[in-house]
């Protein structure tokens, strides 16, 4: 498996677990950890023999932001004719999903990657905020645009034009994430669910992820017409005719990915 630098990438069974691990600068996020995070994830998509990844940070940070040393000497003819972390969009295209296992701080561009991951699960440590108007300027990883489609205006209006951090209880309460587990489990607990859909039928567990993305795209009548081409088209595969067959003989499907 390829060495990074800024990642710690290891596989435990069908799980692919992405460890950020710039300690010093609480993992900021730079031009070499986009480049390396884009890398492991394009492997992990590429491996037949995983099914799920995890990403996560430390204890103290998931990601405290953009590494403000990095930008902060740059120009608008860098920033803009460079495309800087442009490329980070990528991200959302990996098809197989990426669980996000935030504890600490994510903040800025920390909280915006893991808003780019398919779901959150939150250690009880976790924080949650934008505060990229204390440097004067905003998010620029998606920040506004996915946390008002995860919170609503009201908080994420209050978020980016405060600074202000939430906590896990609060992000939970708003939706932001999808559960909290105590800090000491996180890892684990992430890698055990992460397991369970990597355990899953290869083909459904992108056609899901792909038809629950589409209702962010989509209106609902595409969304839901788009919903029922998927569902029937994996009535074409072998795996759907043995996990039906499965659930009738009281046994657990074996699948095959086909
Ligand atoms: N960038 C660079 N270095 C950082 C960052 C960062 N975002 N965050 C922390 N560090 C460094 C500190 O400079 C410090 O380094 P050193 O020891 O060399 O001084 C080290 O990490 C430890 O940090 P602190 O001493 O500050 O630790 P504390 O526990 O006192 O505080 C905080 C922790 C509250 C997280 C604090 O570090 C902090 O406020 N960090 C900055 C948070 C922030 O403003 N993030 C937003 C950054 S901007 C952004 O993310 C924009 C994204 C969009 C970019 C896309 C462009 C297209």
């Amino acid at each position: 498996m390829a060495e990074y630098d800024t990642l710690m990438v290891e596989q435990r069974g069908g799980v692919t677990l992405i460890t950020l691990n710039r300690p010093k600068a609480l993992n900021a996020l730079n031009s070499q950890v986009l480049a390396e995070l884009l890398a492991a994830l394009a492997a992990f998509d590429a491996d037949a023999t995983q099914g799920c990844a995890v990403l996560t940070g430390s204890e103290k940070a998931f990601a405290a932001g953009a590494d403000i040393k990095e930008m902060s000497a740059q120009g608008f003819a860098e920033m803009y004719g460079g495309n800087f972390f442009g490329g980070y969009e990528r991200l959302t295209q990996t098809r197989k999903p990426i669980i996000a296992a935030v504890a600490g701080y994510a903040l800025g561009g920390g909280c915006e990657l893991a808003m780019m991951c398919d779901f959150i699960l939150a250690a009880d440590t976790a924080k949650f905020g934008q505060p990229e108007i204390k440097l004067a300027v905003t998010p620029g990883m998606g920040g506004s645009q996915r946390l008002a489609r995860a919170v609503g205006k009201a908080k994420a209006m209050e978020m980016c034009l405060t600074g202000r951090m939430i906590d896990a209880a609060e992000a939970e309460r708003a939706g932001l994430v999808s559960r909290i587990v105590p800090a000491a489990e996180l890892v684990e607990e992430s890698v055990r669910t992460a397991q369970t859909i990597a355990d899953m039928a290869p083909l459904a567990v992108l056609a899901n992820k792909e038809m629950v993305n589409a209702a962010f795209e989509t209106t609902l009548a595409q969304g839901v017409q788009f919903e029922r081409r998927l569902f029937h088209g994996l009535f074409g595969t072998a795996d759907q005719k043995e996990g039906m067959a499965a659930f009738v003989e009281k046994r657990p499907g074996q699948w095959t990915g086909k």
